[in-house]
Formats: C-alpha cells, sequence, structure tokens
C-alpha cells in the first residue's frame, strides 16, 4: 500500500535548535539564550548562540531539502526575532527573515508547517513571571496575530504549542528548563492554565481571520503502561495518562480538564486556577481546532511508587532520561523492563505503543480525529568518518514507526503527515550536539558543513515511493 497522496511527508527543527543569530539584526534576548549560560543547566555549557547557524545558511538547507523532494518543513518562529521583549515594536528584520525563509520552503515545493511556541520566550517576559503571569498570555497572543496577519497567505498549517507537558514540567517542577523553578507547584498548574488560554485565544485568532488554513496543538507523548495488571499499577497508569496526557488534551479538545485530576490536586490542597470564563473560551476553541500533533519517541513503563521512596531528581540527567524518574507527587515512577529494545539514552522503541496510544486518543477526542505526528525520531552519536554516514539504526527506527502508521491508516485512523525529527543535526536542549537526529549531518570542526547522510536518500526515496519501498518487512 502506498500512503496516500495526501499525506505529507516532513521533516521538523525548532528555532533555538538551529537558528543561532541569538542577538543580530535586532532579535531579543530569549528565555533560552540567558537560562543555557547558567552552570551545569545543559550538556558541556552547550547553547543555542550559533546552533547550526541556520539563520545565515537557510537558503542552502531549504536546498537540500528540495534535493530530498521533502514535502513539508516544520520548524518555529522565535517569538523575539519579532517582538525583541514581548512588548513594543515589532521588528522588521525578523519579519523579513521569517518571510523569505518562507518563500524559499515554497520555492522548492516544501510545505511550511509553522510552530508558534517552541519553547524560547523573550526573557524579559520571563523575568515578569513567564507563563505565570497573564500578561504573556496578551502578549502571545499579539505575536500570534503578527503572525497569521503577515504569513498566513502563504502558511496554511499551524501549531499553537509544542510539548507544553515538558516545558510546564522542566520549568516548574525539575528546574530543567527556564524559568528553573523546582517544585513550584502553584506556578506549575497556573502556568498551565495559562498556557491554555494562550492557545485558546490563538485558535480562535486564527479562525477569525478566514484563512481557510489548520491549526492544532502538539503534544509531547509518551503513553503509559501499568508494568502489569496489579491494582497499584492499573491506578498508575491512569494516573500518569492523567497527568502526563490528557490534563494537557482535555482542555484543547474538550473544553475542560479531567475531573480526575481536580480531585487528586484537591486532595493535596492544589488547584488548576481557571474560572466559567475559561471554559467557555476553551469550549469554543476546542470546537474550531482541527488536529491533534503527536510528537513521539517511546511509550512508559509505569508501577506504583513507594511514596516513602519518592523524592525528585532536579538533574539534567534526569530529564533526558538517563535516569530513574519519579513522578513529583509521588504516585508512580518509571521503570525499564529488561527484554526490551531501548535507545542510547534509555527511550524505549515501540511502534505498536504510538498505535495502542493512538486509540486511546481516539476513544477520548472521536474517532476521525485528524493525527499529525509532529515529531518522531531516533537519537544516536552519528560519527563522521571518511565515507557517507551510515545512520542504518535511524531508518530502521524511522521505517518501523511509519509502518506502523500505514497500518493505523488502513485500519481507518485519519493520519495527515509524520515529520521526522529533524532534518538536519541540531543543538539538543539538554544534550549538546552529542544526541543527533538529522538525516543530515554537520561538521562542527568544519565550519558546519553540510553533508548527507545515508538516511538522506532512504527518506528520499521512501518518500517518492509514498511508501512502497517499506512493503517487503511489514510482517517481518
Ligand atoms: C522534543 C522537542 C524537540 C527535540 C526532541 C528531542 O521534546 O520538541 O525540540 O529536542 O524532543 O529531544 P532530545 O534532544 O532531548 O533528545
Amino acid at each position: 500500500m502506498r500512503f496516500p497522496n495526501d499525506f505529507l511527508f516532513g521533516a521538523a527543527t525548532a528555532a533555538y535548535q538551529v537558528e543561532g543569530a541569538w542577538n543580530e539584526d535586532g532579535k531579543g534576548p530569549s528565555n533560552w539564550d540567558v537560562f543555557s549560560k547558567i552552570e551545569g543547566k545543559t550538556l558541556n555549557g552547550t547553547n543555542g548562540d550559533i546552533a547550526i547557524d541556520h539563520y545565515h545558511r537557510y537558503k542552502e538547507d531549504i536546498a537540500l531539502m528540495g534535493k530530498m523532494g521533502l514535502e513539508s518543513y516544520r520548524f518555529s518562529i522565535a517569538w523575539t526575532r519579532i517582538y525583541p521583549d514581548g512588548t513594543g515594536k515589532v521588528n522588521q528584520k525578523g519579519l523579513d527573515f521569517y518571510n523569505s525563509l518562507i518563500d524559499e520552503c515554497l520555492e522548492y515545493g516544501v510545505v511550511p508547517f509553522v510552530t508558534l511556541y517552541h519553547w524560547d520566550m523573550p526573557q524579559a517576559l520571563e523575568e515578569k513571571g513567564g507563563w505565570t503571569n497573564s500578561k504573556t498570555v496578551d502578549a502571545f497572543v499579539r505575536f500570534v496575530e503578527t503572525c497569521f496577519d503577515c504569513f498566513g497567505d502563504r502558511v496554511k498549517h499551524w501549531i499553537t504549542f509544542n510539548e507544553s507537558v515538558y516545558f510546564l514540567r522542566f520549568g516548574y517542577i525539575t528546574g530543567a528548563h527556564p524559568p528553573g523553578h523546582q517544585n513550584d507547584q502553584k506556578g506549575f498548574f497556573e502556568a498551565i492554565v495559562n498556557m491554555h488560554r494562550a492557545h485558546a485565544r490563538s485558535v480562535i485568532a486564527y479562525k477569525e481571520r478566514k484563512q481557510y488554513g489548520e491549526i492544532g496543538f502538539s503534544h509531547g507523548f509518551a503513553p503509559n503502561f501499568a508494568l502489569n495488571d496489579c491494582k497499584g499499577n492499573k491506578e498508575a497508569e491512569l494516573h500518569a495518562n492523567m497527568f502526563e496526557t490528557y490534563i494537557y488534551l482535555d482542555p484543547v479538545y474538550l473544553g475542560s480538564y479531567p475531573k480526575y485530576c481536580q480531585e487528586a490536586l484537591e486532595r493535596r490542597g492544589l488547584k488548576l486556577p481557571y474560572n466559567e470564563e475559561d471554559l467557555k473560551l476553551f469550549k469554543k476553541a476546542s470546537e474550531l481546532i482541527d488536529f491533534i500533533g503527536l510528537n513521539y519517541y517511546h511509550p512508559n513503563t509505569v508501577r506504583k511508587a513507594e511514596a516513602s521512596k519518592v523524592s525528585i531528581d532536579y538533574s539534567r540527567e534526569a530529564s533526558t532520561g538517563q535516569k530513574k524518574q519519579y513522578y513529583y507527587d509521588g504516585f508512580y515512577e518509571i521503570v525499564k523492563p529488561e527484554g526490551r529494545e531501548y535507545t542510547k539514552w534509555g527511550w524505549e522503541v515501540s511502534p505498536g505503543a504510538l498505535l495502542e496510544g493512538m486509540e486511546m486518543l481516539r476513544e477520548r477526542y472521536g474517532l476521525n480525529i485528524r493525527f499529525y505526528i509532529t515529531e518522531n525520531g531516533y537519537g544516536d552519536f552519528d560519527k563522521k568518518d571518511e565515507t557517507m554516514i551510515d545512520d542504518t539504526p535511524r531508518i530502521e527506527f524511522i521505517e518501523k514507526h511509519l509502518l506502523a502508521l500505514r497500518k493505523g491508516i488502513r485500519e481507518g485512523m485519519n493520519i495527515k503527515g509524520y515529520f521526522a525529527w529533524s532534518f538536519i543535526d541540531l543543538l539538543s536542549w539538554l544534550n549538546g550536539f552529542e544526541k543527533q537526529y538529522g538525516f543530515v549531518y554537520v561538521d562542527h570542526d568544519n565550519g558546519l558543513a553540510r553533508s548527507e547522510k545515508r538516511s538522506f536518500y532512504w527518506y528520499k526515496e521512501t518518500i517518492e515511493k509514498r511508501g512502497e519501498n517499506l512493503k517487503e518487512k511489514e510482517n517481518g
């Protein structure tokens, strides 16, 4: 079976991870520009000041996309290029940059798929409380309206937020992301509600413009499965899915927070600080939203934790999955059963769990809900040698996941596209330049020179043949 003709084969990046030029052409400092320079926060003190210099080399990079026949490029817009300090005047040079990046994509027939918030917020707003401050919501809405007005004639696919589950948990609980708060539970729940307000207002603002494109929300989707059927572990599974997925997606797709979460929070003297007006807003936006974006790398296996043993691990390694993780309320822990396949960073490889997880979402949000896989990929240590980099493990990983999606489509799932993370090697937020995902290698010892890896040609062929080349191995 070929993938349907309207299924998009894409690849993704995010502004902070590729652009560099952190203080050029009027760009303001972002929270990540500041946070990454705090000692110990990132691997070997790596930061995005230069990243892979996509800001200056985007034409070369998009030409490579053209050479590959890539159908869609998912990238994010740095808020700080458009509004350097979050409020105040728009920066024309920022608009110019994205206008020309979008035009360049279209020149090569590459469909732009734009993320509005991929974690880099103006530092000036972060200093005033970031997502805990309702003024950030107003500033964000102004930013996205500017993007719709300036780019919406050519951009027809939008994502409001990337992985709120991670930037909020790491930002307010583990401290691994900005603003670096540790166990700030009040701030955490305020930030969740403000993020949902910003999302809902953005969706409504987009639809009011009648630009006839689609808009969605990308979730960092790690579906949780109980270690076994014992009652406590099943409770852990439910709790984990509620607090890692449904608390983020229910307001977006159903217009309200899960009752389960509200009751669990009340028992701990906490609450989600929303009101009736918010619910009306969420409901309206939930009726307008077009798709769910899933960033899927791995599932989690969970078991009930022994509350007495639980403590939050604030280390960078815990946030990257390299160390054991406890959920911060002490309810469950993530375990890594033996005999399964894991990446070098301890992420379980399981295309089947993606489909199972998508079934869970269809049950909750509707069988015909439209999906895009907005990220999926394989992090590895790719080392340059004399010849082309042979990244066969990456090819195998992506192939398995595409086969699972094809099965899902055959069984009636409404899946409209797949974005490999990442098009090109880039900066990992916490893992520096060591953990690479790209089809294109970037040589940091040779002026950031680009070269294609074996996976580049494999993906090219997959796109050309619309997945028919994957057929033989489907049952193997
Ligand atoms: C997702 C982010 C991406 C990217 C990816 C890989 O959570 O949306 O921006 O970083 O994960 O993560 P890592 O580099 O930590 O392996």
